[in-house]
């Protein structure tokens, strides 16, 4: 699977995230790099993901920069030549996910330039980074876990400030209109993150419209099909700096349908 990491630099810590990195990282700048199979949808972007109980490393990817992820991920990274030597893991500290919540963090190319970093049931650790950038407009997972934060901020220990970003439409399509995530949480009658097999089936839905059928509303390619769009997107995020491309090798791949 070809991803796209996308780098979102930190703004500010949460306080426990601060007390445990802070001194671990020298003059770095700090990144949380979520893996997207849809660049073209970071203009809506409201807030990222972790798992709470997931243990992230923060490694050192050069001199300048050190990325948040598994470490899984930064193995895999170090030997696709992302690391100053290839191959070569230099974690330097550890932080639970939960930890990490309420975290300031740079979304790129959104609409809202600075988010929040939320606790996510669903997040699978052998898949991806560890993180995941949100986009509730176009991701049935999103939409789903930001409904439920906003219903029951204090069970989630989180501040309702964090979620108060409203979906954002990117692409809209003849049947499911401005926003697919929604409507099709509707049309599936999904209640809560827990409904972990209608949200399978109401990403697999959400994926075929907006590949399929969707056109851009926002950004520099407004009005284009996304089929179109999805290339020239991932290109500008990478030659901008913004997001590198990060592969995962076939069989260790947690299948889309499972
Ligand atoms: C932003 C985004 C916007 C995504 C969208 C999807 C959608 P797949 O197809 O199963 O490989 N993701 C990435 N890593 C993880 C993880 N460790 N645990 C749980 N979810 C993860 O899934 C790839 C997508 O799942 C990624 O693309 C990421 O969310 C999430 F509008 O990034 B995506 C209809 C989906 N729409």
């Amino acid at each position: 699977t070809e991803y796209t990491g996308i780098k979102m630099e930190v703004v500010s810590w949460s306080e426990a995230a601060g007390k445990a990195i802070k001194d671990k990282v020298g003059d770095r700048k700090v990144f949380l790099v979520a893996a997207t199979l849809r660049p073209e949808t970071m203009y809506g972007q409201t807030n990222c993901f972790v798992g709470t109980q997931i243990k992230y490393g923060v490694f050192a990817i050069n001199d300048q920069e050190a990325y948040v992820c598994t470490y899984r991920a930064a193995r895999n990274m170090a030997f696709q030549g992302l690391t100053a030597v290839r191959g070569q893991v230099n974690q330097l500290t550890e932080i639970e996910g939960s930890l990490l919540v309420g975290t300031k963090i740079k979304a790129p190319l959104s609409i809202n330039p600075e988010v929040y970093v939320l606790p996510m049931e669903n997040v699978l650790p052998t898949k991806g980074t560890g993180v995941v950038t949100s986009v509730p407009s176009d991701s049935p997972d999103d939409f789903q876990t930001l409904t439920d934060l906003r219903k029951k901020p204090e069970f989630y220990k989180i501040e309702p400030s964090w979620c108060a970003y409203d979906p954002v439409p990117v692409i809209s399509t003849p049947t499911y209109g401005e926003m697919i995530a929604p409507a099709v949480i509707k049309q599936l009658k999904i209640q809560s993150q827990k409904d972990t097999k209608q949200l399978a089936e109401a990403k697999e839905i959400a994926y075929k419209e907006g590949f399929y059928n969707g056109t851009m509303t926002v950004g520099e390619f407004k009005g284009m099909p996304v089929q179109e769009a999805k290339p020239r997107v991932r290109e500008k995020l990478i030659q901008s700096g913004l997001a590198f491309a990060y592969a995962e090798p076939e069989g260790l791949i947690i299948s889309r349908s499972s």
